[in-house]
């Protein structure tokens, strides 16, 4: 079905990593002073200046332009001996350890415009659109960190559990290492991802909009081995209170529930130890609930009876509803999807067949489904799964498309295990008004020009 719809469609050529020209002083201005309009404005109209220009002087469409001309015959590139081809390459172990190669020099990890005040308590976000499959590298997991990532030397690192316990323990990490580890496949996602989009289409790539997310093969000992090595008293103890080792004291109560359930205190993450940006050595999994839970640089895990409702779950993180209440605890990470290309700030240089691919996940457990629509929601096709499909896990989603030149708007919607059905935008606020800044899981749209540039828009 679908090698009919290819051949039948010229391949169309996708611009597709324009997200890298917004000027290292607009991104500082932008945090020093904040996100208003004639700034909103400027970044906007920065990223689509750059993506024309880099359409009109790239290389990719010079050549896309010539074989469209002559086909692959007479195109020197194939036909004659390339300079890579007649020298001696560079030695074996060059590089230690791997980088990536520097043609793929754009692909960054970026600072948030306007979401934070100091470098410290900051965010970078991952470029989901430059991403295939469903793992992060470990070079660009997104980084969330509210006082600054630090570097702790794995022999002076020590893990507490205390409270509610027969024994109290504290556990060097060669004790936690000997322990049955075990690995597995998860996403995590600040409860503020999205949080820009509450109101307004503010941020043009998906970079920005849904780049507070991440996804690997975390490895190390479920934290209910533990409570049990702990005595911890499960009758009464309702929840656990886990806390960082950095200078931001974060402090996050967990259900006891997902605590035993599927929580890890974990050390690896993709077959490596955990970068220091993302809590080496150690950091709490709690899979399918916000980010925030996650807590890195773990040093203490205390048992009790009730919500500790630290400064971190009763001012931040809480979700502003319409009628000036706060919703507090909603740690689950609801079902969510978001097609990554093509993509905000990109470019279709050319009609014909796209593929078009995303991520969905739920924090609920697996994605059952994902439709996709072309026309901003009127109607609605399922995109192929791509395997594995796991537990509160990425799933990547591919679907054919054949741009016929025409104003389209593209839209994913994804149904999760439970049967959950992603939100339409206007739905969501129909509940949680604009100002909710948490848990945004709307359908997101992509609006594509007749000019081929996709942006950022909000269909109700
Ligand atoms: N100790 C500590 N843990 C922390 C944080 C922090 O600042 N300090 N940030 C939290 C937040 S808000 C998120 S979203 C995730 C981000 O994890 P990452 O930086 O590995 O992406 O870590 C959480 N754990
Ligand atoms: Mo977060």
């Amino acid at each position: 079905m679908s090698s009919r719809n290819k051949s039948a469609a010229p391949a169309g050529r996708l611009q597709r990593a324009p997200e890298g020209f917004v000027s290292g002083e607009l991104i500082d201005d932008i945090v020093r002073h904040g996100l208003d309009d004639t700034r909103r404005g400027f970044l906007k109209r920065s990223f689509l200046a750059a993506g024309a220009a880099l359409a009109a002087g790239s290389p990719v469409a010079a050549m896309a332009g010539q074989a469209a001309k002559s086909g692959a015959k007479g195109d020197p590139m194939i036909l004659e001996p390339r300079p890579w081809s007649t020298v001696l390459g560079k030695p074996v172990a060059f590089h230690p350890y791997g980088v990536p190669s520097k043609y793929e020099a754009n692909l960054q990890r970026r600072q948030s415009p306007g979401l934070t005040p100091t470098p410290q308590a900051s965010v970078a976000f991952a470029p989901l659109q430059g991403f295939f499959g469903i793992i992060t590298p470990n070079g660009l997991h997104f980084e969330r960190h509210h006082q600054g990532w630090v570097d702790v030397d794995p022999e002076q690192h020590r893990f507490m559990i205390n409270g509610m316990v027969k024994e109290a323990k504290v556990y060097t990490m060669d004790d936690l290492m000997r322990l049955p580890a075990v690995s597995k496949v998860h996403f995590i996602e600040c409860g503020a991802n999205t949080g820009m989009e509450w109101g307004n289409a503010a941020v043009p790539t998906v970079q920005y909009t849904h780049g507070m997310l991440s996804c690997c093969e975390f490895t190390g000992v479920p934290l209910k081995v533990l409570l049990d090595d702990c005595g911890a008293d499960l009758k009464n103890g309702k929840f656990i209170l886990a806390e960082g080792n950095d200078g931001s004291s974060l402090t996050r109560t967990i259900s006891m529930g997902a605590a035993l359930d599927d929580a890890m205190v974990a050390w690896g993450m993709n077959g490596e130890m955990l970068r220091p940006e993302n809590g080496y050595p150690l950091r709490l999994v709690v899979p399918g609930v916000q980010g925030v839970s996650w807590v890195k640089w773990l040093r203490r895990i205390k048992v009790g009876d009730k919500p500790w409702n630290t400064m971190g779950e009763t001012s931040t993180y809480v979700d502003l509803m319409p009628d000036g209440m706060l919703r507090q605890y909603t740690s689950i990470q609801e079902c969510k999807s978001v097609i990554t290309s093509p993509s905000g700030g990109q470019m279709l240089l050319s009609k014909g067949f796209f593929n078009v691919s995303g991520l969905a996940w739920s924090g609920r457990g697996k994605i059952k489904q994902v439709d996709v629509s072309f026309d901003g929601g009127r109607n609605w096709k399922t995109a192929r799964l791509e395997t594995p499909v796991l537990d509160k896990c990425l799933t990547r989603f591919n679907i054919d498309w054949v741009w016929d030149g025409s104003p389209s708007i593209l839209q994913s919607r994804a149904i999760d295990s439970t049967g959950f059905v992603q939100p339409r935008y206007g739905q969501l606020t129909k509940v949680r008004g604009t100002r909710s800044t948490y848990h945004n899981n709307a359908i997101q749209s992509w609006n594509v020009a007749a000019t081929g540039e996709v942006s950022n828009v909000h269909v109700d």
